[in-house]
């Protein structure tokens, strides 16, 4: 038995010539975005990485195959298609071993990439310690992963839904390299600030490329997190979301929700409860982290 891997032509090519390639998720599309959007950004983003000089490469496991690169079609299908499966690192080789399909999160994202050799990865959030974690113990597997593979994460840095202080704490705990791009203070995903000082500041897509390679000569297990801040005209602040957040993590409590059903709740509350404006922040900074990656990406060629 192996992992069966597909590649797109255009993917496939990137590879043989050396070229800067940068991978994209599928859980964004699939359970982080409502339709149409979540397929119109996806290509957008593609697009910003084409733009920058590199190929992006969007991944999702595909009757069983992991996909390295989509095509319009078969994008366009997992875009709009219903109960698509969530996959992280526990449930990656059952979907290979039952031919389904499923989206991949940051943490299978790192985990197929690496399988490709790509490096660098463009995302809008990483999955982190949720508030209540004390109780509850619901801690994203995408922490494990950042401590465990060697793929360079471009996010803008971890949502307000989250704990970002325990997220922090358990990012230095497992010893993943948390570097704010640019300013000081981590980046709190819809807003600039999170008030909270990073454990690593770097200005330069040279220098991250850099480390990144330092890393793997040290033989350093895990990747990198490079915390992007959304650009200013598109953040949505703290004061204005601290209290629509509270709305929601109190009704994701109230129906029971644990597990994977957690985030993708969330996200969409959210999305509702600002009329739309969360969804607007969130493509400008995936926009912006993508243009961030291709320039790492090539950096690292
Ligand atoms: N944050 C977002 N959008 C997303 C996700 C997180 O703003 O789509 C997705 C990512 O795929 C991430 C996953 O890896 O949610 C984390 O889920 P969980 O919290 O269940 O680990
Ligand atoms: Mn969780």
């Amino acid at each position: 038995m192996r992992a069966e891997i597909a590649y797109t032509p255009e993917v496939q090519a990137a590879k043989k010539a050396g070229k800067a390639i940068v991978a994209l998720e599928s859980t964004i599309i699939t359970h982080g975005m409502p339709f149409p959007q979540n397929v119109e950004t996806a290509k957008h983003v593609e697009n910003a990485v084409r733009a920058e000089g590199a190929v992006p490469a969007t991944i999702a496991v595909i009757d069983g195959v992991i996909n390295i690169g989509l095509s319009e079609d078969v994008l366009d299908d997992l875009a709009q298609r219903k109960g698509v499966a969530k996959l992280s690192r526990a449930d990656f080789a059952a979907c290979l071993a039952s031919g389904g399909t499923g989206a991949t999160t940051v943490a299978a994202t790192m985990i197929a990439a690496r399988l490709a050799g790509i490096e660098v990865f463009a995302t809008g959030g990483i999955g982190g310690v949720h508030k209540g974690a004390e109780t509850s113990f619901d801690i994203s597997a995408d922490l494990q992963e950042l401590a465990t593979t060697p793929v360079t994460v471009v996010a803008a840095g971890a949502k307000a839904i989250l704990d970002i202080p325990k997220t922090l704490e358990v990012l230095e705990t497992l010893g993943v390299p948390v570097i704010a791009f640019g300013q000081d203070q981590f980046p709190a995903f819809w807003s600039r600030q999170s008030g909270l000082p990073a454990p690593l500041r770097v200005d330069s897509a040279v220098e991250v490329a850099n480390m990144h390679r330092l890393r793997s000569e040290m033989s350093l297990s895990g990747g990198q997190l490079v915390a992007n801040p959304v650009p200013e005209e598109d953040e949505l602040s703290a004061k204005y979301l601290e209290p629509l957040i509270k709305q929601a993590t109190g009704e994701a409590e109230q129906l029971g929700l644990t597990g994977k059903g957690v985030t993708p709740f969330l996200l969409q509350r959210l999305y509702e409860l600002t009329n739309g404006k969360s969804l607007e922040t969130n493509i400008a900074l995936v926009l912006n982290n993508a243009r961030l990656a291709a320039q790492i990406a090539k950096a690292l060629t």
